[in-house]
């Protein structure tokens, strides 16, 4: 910690959104080394105990209480290092077993922003080393006058208004967290008399057929969060299948992620709900879409039986809760699909976190 009101430690913080997410974002540089000192520090921060997250700048629900760190890349094929952070809200822990596509959104104007590179005149491209999962994101964004500029006329679904579009790119995101595109060593699996697929193309995602589980698959996020018998069976698939995907006993973390499907109903490829895992998602998570996005061109898992895709095209809209997300997949010889696709963010509060008294 580098100041202190009143006596309360203050670290340096800027919150930020991407995409349809929000985190706390911090140097690396501006924290403690040593890993369980830095997070008993950013559950302070955060508020990991409480579900409202009452003293703490978290928001309460798993896509506003996240944690990104940045720094200067270690490795030569990156700029940057994006270490990510999800807090289990109540459970005072954070979960790195994940990276975060919407968070991501916002690291590239962060590191420029923080003077941790250069701003080209014009577009700037910054490669970004997702720590969690050790892969690489290449960030495109406007930089009129070498000046990150957040204006624009990019609108994505569950987010007000427009901005400016960051175009994110990834080629080599498969297997991330499960070392391959479908983990169990199969398109299909049956779990529980379910038939399920399960796949990572930059996140861990397992697929089912929304009517296989008695719901329609186009009920509110309310309503299914409600639905506590659903939840459990959900849940008893999960706890069932994370060690097939190689991610061993998944009851405390928040991989794989749960994703119903339904026929399209706005002219898209699919219509999902996604469990991340225990919440119902307001939309859906980055590269948890471009997971859905390449079960959708593969006919052989339960998502690709069901797809309605148009002929050669390579945009696969995935449908949501609160509307779509469009996944550009380029084949490449001997490997998953490559992945792109546009987000937008913004920071939205600059200064100190403040941190409760020390014990
Ligand atoms: O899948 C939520 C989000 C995410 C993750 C979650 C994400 C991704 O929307 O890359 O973006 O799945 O927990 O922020």
């Amino acid at each position: 910690t580098t100041a202190s009101y009143s006596g309360l430690p203050a670290l340096p913080c800027v919150w930020m959104r991407g995409g349809t997410s929000k985190a706390a974002f911090f140097q690396a540089a501006d924290l403690p080394a040593d890993p369980a000192e830095r997070d008993r520090l950013l559950l302070g921060a955060m508020d990991g105990t409480d579900a409202r997250q009452i003293d703490g700048i978290g928001g309460g629900h798993p896509l506003t209480t996240k944690i990104a760190i940045i720094s200067r890349s270690s490795r030569d094929d990156a700029d940057i290092d994006y270490l990510f952070g999800q807090l289990v809200i109540g459970a005072n822990r954070i979960d790195y077993a994940p990276t975060c596509g919407n968070i991501l959104a916002a690291v590239a104007p962060f590191a420029l922003e923080e003077g941790l590179l250069p701003c080209s005149d014009g577009e700037t491209r910054v490669r970004i080393h997702m720590v969690n999962t050790k892969s690489l994101c290449e960030a495109v964004l406007p930089t009129p006058g070498g000046k990150v500029s957040y204006q624009g006329h990019t609108r994505i679904s569950g987010v007000p208004g427009s901005a400016a579009a960051i175009e994110l790119r990834f080629a080599d995101v498969a297997g991330s967290s499960c070392g391959a595109l479908y983990p169990t060593g199969q398109a299909q699996d049956v779990v529980g008399g379910v038939a399920v697929s399960c796949i990572d193309n930059g996140m861990p995602v397992v697929l089912l057929r929304a009517a296989d589980l008695g719901i329609t698959g186009y009920e509110s996020p309310a309503e299914l969060d409600a639905n506590d018998s659903f939840k459990r069976e959900l849940e008893a698939i999960r706890l069932a299948i994370g060690p097939r995907m190689g991610l061993g006993d998944v009851s405390a973390r928040v991989v794989p992620k749960m994703t119903l499907l339904a026929a399209p109903i706005t002219g898209g490829a699919i219509h999902t709900r996604t469990f991340i895992p225990k919440k119902c998602h307001d939309a859906i998570g980055v590269l948890g879409a471009a997971s859905v996005a390449t079960a959708c061109a593969d006919p052989a898992t339960v998502a690709g039986a069901m797809a309605v895709l148009e002929d050669g095209a390579a945009a696969i809209s995935v449908e949501h809760p609160t509307g779509e997300f469009t996944i550009r997949l380029t084949a490449q010889p001997d490997a998953a699909p490559a992945v792109a696709l546009i987000r937008t963010a913004r920071p939205l509060f600059r200064g100190q976190v403040l941190l409760p008294y020390p014990a």
